[in-house]
């Protein structure tokens, strides 16, 4: 393509209208709705070139996750399901924060350093959730990938999980599954149902939960559901969108706050989860007969999937490499159980999921989750490969084969291409249902250490520099050394701040042996922070 092409950019409808710089942080650009129109224009642009550079379809999601109802943020998916790659982010913040004046040479500019053979077709598969500014954002990306001549294949309102799906789908034709929302329910739910087969409840599993769906999309997935699961799993829907989107409910609420959504009608000792605004986040949680709150974060979903997958290897006579990756939010009693308890190999990285993904493609089978109930599982090809060697083996014995028959169905409910929320409560709906386990019984696996995590809101989260995968700040100085000072105070103690890559605050993450300790540790902390 001659240059003279790009003469319509910048479009006067969404030139720059903010000085302030954005940056492409832990889940792309995030900050308020309405500074954001410029930024997603550029950003279908961007998603042209990306997807020239690899040949292949780029993912492009329109949503704040679970942050409040007007901010709003985009990301770029790339073709395998990955995040975007860590040299395009600067890319991005470099063309997204230019002057107006500057885009095109910008523009032309990334095409030379890249090396982009403009000629290439470019197609960008759009989609965003329930935010009311999100049409309007979508407007602008698609202004902004036509003005680069890309093909859009817009999906409307969908999760985040559901679009890495279908950018996986779409560049793999058909060998991960059909490139469809249908071709999504479809696979996860047949799976599901499969291993189910006619006994749905077991033991002490009942078949039955309650959801809290952020009032996010996740409540339209979930109905959706609904239909091809049939009475195998009853779900019993609450904020299913009539109320404003994250606000005290949602799974980073129930987590952080560490107490039941609102309009959410609670019953005793019964299994219930909340997923966040755009479904790739799902903690489990119940109230017991004395009205205490027990929370299974993503630590207690990760160790209870290793331990189950670890159970199936060795009932299929199976040899994998298993590993599980953390963040230092994981709670320590939890790394404790995974190296003493499963005794499989524990890996703390950076917050953000692109850091557990990498990781986690490292091991055969990588398991890998956030606290804050993100993540999924990883097999690698060969595994699959050899899994269904074993399933049709006539040298194996039947219990084997059935192992493996399991193995096979689990992988195949698991959404592989980032963390799903709903392909992961289905995935703990089944272990729970084959163990034939309570929620009760689930938690007794250890005991988490009692913690606390708060945000904090100072002038300006960026004089708070971290190292050591966020767990140590290197500025300002003596930070550090005041909140060492703090925490060896306390038995079990463990502490650290880092500035948020998606809010503009910063957080402090606290746990220690005592609950009564808790909240003398944090306030300790935050008050050498200010
Ligand atoms: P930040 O805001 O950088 O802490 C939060 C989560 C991440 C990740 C991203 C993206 C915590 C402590 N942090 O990142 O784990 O999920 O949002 O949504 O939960
Ligand atoms: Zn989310």
């Amino acid at each position: 393509m001659e240059y003279f092409q790009l003469k319509n950019i910048p479009n006067v409808k969404y030139t720059r209208k903010y000085s302030d710089n954005i940056q492409y942080g832990t889940a792309g650009f995030r900050t308020k709705a309405n500074a954001l129109e410029h930024v997603l224009y550029r950003m279908g642009l961007l998603a042209v070139l990306r997807s020239k550079v690899k040949n292949a379809a780029i993912g492009l999601m329109i949503t704040a996750s679970h942050n409040i109802e007007s901010d709003n943020g985009v990301k770029l998916i790339d073709p395998a399901g990955e995040m975007l790659e860590a040299s395009w982010e600067r890319i991005a913040t470099n063309l997204v924060n230019v002057e107006d004046r500057n885009l095109v040479s910008t523009i032309k500019h990334i095409i030379k350093e890249e090396n982009i053979n403009m000629s290439v077709d470019a197609i960008v598969i759009t989609g965003r959730d329930t935010r009311e500014s999100s049409p309007t954002l979508l407007n602008a990306a698609v202004m902004g990938i036509k003005a680069l001549y890309g093909i859009v294949q817009d999906f409307g309102i969908v999760t985040t999980p559901q679009l890495h799906y279908l950018v996986v789908c779409t560049n793999t034709k058909s060998n991960y599954g059909d490139p469809t929302l249908h071709g999504y329910y479809v696979k996860l739910s047949e799976a599901f149902k499969y291993v189910r087969q006619k006994q749905i409840n077991n033991g002490q599993y009942v078949a039955e939960l309650l959801l809290d769906a952020a009032n996010g999309v996740g409540a339209i997935a979930v109905k959706e559901f609904q239909k091809y699961l049939g009475t195998t799993l009853a779900i019993n829907i609450y904020n299913d969108g009539y109320g404003k989107l994250n606000f005290m409910c949602g799974a980073d609420f129930v987590k952080v706050e560490q107490v039941p959504p609102v309009n959410f009608h609670v019953k005793r000792n019964f299994r219930s989860v909340s997923i966040d605004g755009d479904a790739d986040r799902i903690v489990y949680f119940y109230v017991d007969e004395y009205e205490k709150f027990h929370i299974l974060d993503g630590d207690k979903i990760a160790t209870l999937i290793a331990e189950y997958l670890k159970e199936l290897l060795k009932e299929s006579h199976l040899s994998f490499q298993l590993g599980l990756v953390q963040t230092a939010y994981a709670n320590g009693s939890s790394t404790d159980y995974i190296l003493n308890v499963l005794q499989i190999p524990a890996v703390c990285v950076s917050t953000g999921i692109k850091h557990l993904h990498n990781k986690a493609l490292e091991f055969d089978i990588g398991i890998y989750f956030e606290a804050n109930g993100h993540g999924t599982v990883l097999f690698k090809e060969t595994v699959i490969k050899t899994i269904k060697e074993a399933v049709t083996n006539p040298e194996r014995s039947t219990n084997e084969k059935e192992a493996a028959s399991k193995l096979l169905n689990i992988i195949n409910m698991i959404n592989q291409t980032v963390g799903d929320a709903l392909s992961d409560m289905l995935l703990v709906e089944t272990i729970l249902h084959a163990k034939g386990w309570d929620i009760m019984e689930w938690e007794k696996m250890y005991d988490d250490l009692p913690n606390k995590q708060i945000k904090m809101k100072v002038y300006d989260k960026s004089i708070i520099t971290t190292t050591n995968v966020g767990t140590q700040c290197i500025t300002p100085e003596g930070l550090q050394d005041a909140i060492d000072e703090i925490v060896s105070q306390y038995k079990r103690g463990r502490c650290f701040v880092r500035p948020s890559g998606t809010e503009d605050i910063v957080r402090i993450y606290a746990e220690c042996e005592n609950l009564c300790d808790l909240d003398k540790l944090i306030k300790d902390v935050a008050s050498v922070v200010y």
